[in-house]
C-alpha cells in the first residue's frame, strides 16, 4: 500500500494551503504543498539504509513565498526564459511580463509555481492530483487552460510525474518541476561530487542572457559530454568551461537521444543514492544552483551555489522564438501530455 495523507498548513489569498505527502512501504515519502505543486521533501534510503531529504526546500510555506528559487515547483505555462518576454501566435504578437531583465523566465512574476492548485479526489492513495485552470490572460498568455499536475509514489520508490492540459484558444504550454536534487541526504554536501550521465549527444548553446542562440552543437570534447557519466564538478572546472559555461556553472539544455530509456542517471558515490530519470520530453535543462547566494538558509543549512542539481525535463527553452525547435503551441481540440519518471535506488 502507499498512503497519503493530507494537512492545511495555512493560507494564500484566502485558500487554503495543504500539504499532501505520500508514503511507501519501503520508507519513501514525497511531500508536497498545493503552493506550486511544490515537492517539499523527497526521502529516500542510503546504502545503509538511513532515510534522507534528497531535494531543497524549506519548512515553512512563509519561506518559499518569501525566497524560493522554484525550489521544487512546477514551473509554466512556459518554462525557461522567452527573450524579450515576446512572441507572435497565428500573427498576434503578445507581451508577456517580464521578471529578468527584459526577459520573460519560469511563467514570469505569476506562474504556475505561485498559484494554489486544487487537491482532486482520488481513490486511489498512490496518486496525489493537482488541478488549475488558468484563465485568459493570466501570466499574459491566451487562452483558458485547464491543467492536472499527477504525482504517483511506486513500491520501486519511483515517482512519476504527469501533465496534461488543454485550452480553448491556441497558446503555449511547456512544463517542467524544477527539484533542487542533493543526494547526499540532508545537504551534507554540495552536488560537485555528483556523477551525472545523460544520453545526450548535443546540447543548445546560450547568449549572456542565458537564452539559446537557436544552435545545436555537438557535446564531443566538451564539458557537456555526460555520455560516459562524469562527476559535475569536471564541468563546473573543467578547461573547456569558461567560454561555454556563462552563469559560472551548468544551466543549459542537453537535448535527449531519442527512443532511450534511463535517459539520465544521477548518482552520489559517498551515499550510494542514485536516481534515474526517464522522460518522453526532448530536452534537460542541467541547472547546478549557479546562482543561489547566502541570502536565506534551507532548514538549517546556508543557500549558496553548487547546493543542488536541477533536471528539468521539458521542451526546449524559447521554442517559440526559434521554428528549428519543436513546437511548444497548443491548440483547441488537442492534449498536452507529459511524463517523467524519478527512481531512486542504491548504487
Ligand atoms: C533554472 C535556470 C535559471 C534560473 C532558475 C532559478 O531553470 O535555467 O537560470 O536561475 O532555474
Amino acid at each position: 500500500m502507499v498512503f497519503r495523507t493530507e494537512k492545511v498548513i495555512g493560507e494564500v489569498n484566502g485558500q487554503s494551503v495543504k500539504v499532501v505527502r505520500l508514503s511507501n512501504k519501503n520508507g519513501m515519502e514525497v511531500a508536497c504543498l498545493n503552493y506550486g505543486c511544490t515537492i517539499t521533501e523527497i526521502r529516500v534510503p542510503d546504502r545503509h539504509g538511513v532515510i534522507e531529504n534528497v531535494v531543497l526546500g524549506f519548512d515553512t510555506l512563509e519561506e518559499y513565498i518569501k525566497h524560493s528559487p522554484y525550489f521544487g515547483s512546477v514551473v509554466g505555462p512556459v518554462a525557461g526564459r522567452i527573450a524579450n518576454s515576446s512572441f507572435i501566435v497565428d500573427g498576434v504578437h503578445y507581451q508577456l511580463p517580464s521578471n529578468e531583465g527584459q526577459h520573460h523566465l519560469h511563467g514570469g512574476p505569476n506562474g504556475f509555481d505561485k498559484v494554489i492548485w486544487e487537491v482532486e479526489n482520488v481513490e486511489d492513495e498512490s496518486i496525489l492530483s493537482f488541478s488549475y485552470e488558468k484563465a485568459e490572460g493570466f501570466a499574459g498568455y491566451p487562452g483558458n487552460l485547464k491543467v492536472t499536475v499527477t504525482y504517483r509514489l511506486t513500491h520501486d520508490n519511483e515517482l512519476v510525474i504527469s501533465y496534461y492540459a488543454t485550452t480553448d484558444k491556441k497558446t503555449l504550454v511547456n512544463m517542467t518541476n524544477h527539484s533542487y536534487f542533493n543526494l547526499s541526504g540532508a545537504i551534507k554536501r554540495d552536488i560537485l561530487s555528483h556523477e551525472l550521465k545523460v544520453a545526450s549527444d548535443r546540447f543548445l548553446p546560450l547568449n549572456e542572457s542565458l537564452i539559446p542562440t537557436g544552435e545545436t552543437a555537438e557535446v564531443e570534447g566538451t564539458a557537456f559530454d555526460f555520455r560516459e557519466g562524469r562527476p559535475l564538478e569536471d564541468g563546473v572546472k573543467s578547461k573547456h568551461s569558461q567560454n561555454l559555461l556563462v552563469g559560472g556553472g551548468y544551466d543549459h539544455p542537453l537535448i535527449l537521444s531519442k527512443n532511450q530509456k534511463e535517459e539520465i542517471c544521477l548518482i552520489e558515490p559517498q551515499s550510494g543514492r542514485k536516481l534515474i530519470i526517464e522522460t518522453d520530453e526532448p530536452v534537460v535543462v542541467l541547472y547546478t544552483s549557479n546562482m543561489m547566494k547566502p541570502t536565506f538558509s534551507m532548514r538549517g543549512v546556508e543557500a549558496n551555489k553548487y547546493l543542488g542539481v536541477c533536471l528539468e525535463t521539458q521542451h526546449h527553452p524559447d521554442a517559440i522564438n526559434h521554428s528549428s525547435f519543436p513546437s511548444i503551441v497548443l491548440d483547441e481540440g488537442e492534449e498536452y501530455k507529459t511524463t517523467t519518471a524519478y527512481r531512486f535506488s542504491i548504487e
